[in-house]
């Protein structure tokens, strides 16, 4: 693939990044385009100093639709699950630190 064509197509891959910050999601509120995919970065120094990381984890009965896994400090993984939910609002959670809370917004 020519340089040009590769580039058009990382811009055709709607990637949205949530990140974290002193156990809060930054940002808080997340806004996607419908099958776009969604990164999470944990940068967080200030996690308490703990080694197991955080997620972003649907808040849902009886599952969440969409959960990341345990992404420890400095790393980042795909949130699985996100690029087939409809438009609509979804709220989240990390499961290590549940009053953690995000929003995560599909238009
Ligand atoms: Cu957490």
């Amino acid at each position: 693939m020519r340089p040009r064509l590769l580039i058009a197509a990382a811009a055709a891959a709607d990637t949205t990044m949530v990140t974290v910050y002193a156990d809060h999601f930054l940002p808080a509120t997340v806004t996607l385009a419908h099958g776009g995919t969604l990164q999470f970065f944990d940068p967080d120094p200030w996690g308490n100093g703990e080694a197991p990381g955080h997620t972003v984890t649907e808040r849902r009965f009886p599952g969440p639709r969409f959960d990341s896994g345990v992404v420890g400090l400095g790393k980042a993984a795909e949130v699985s699950g996100v690029s087939g939910l409809a438009p609509g609002s979804y709220a989240f959670t990390c499961r290590i630190h549940p009053f953690m809370r995000g929003t995560l917004i599909v238009r």
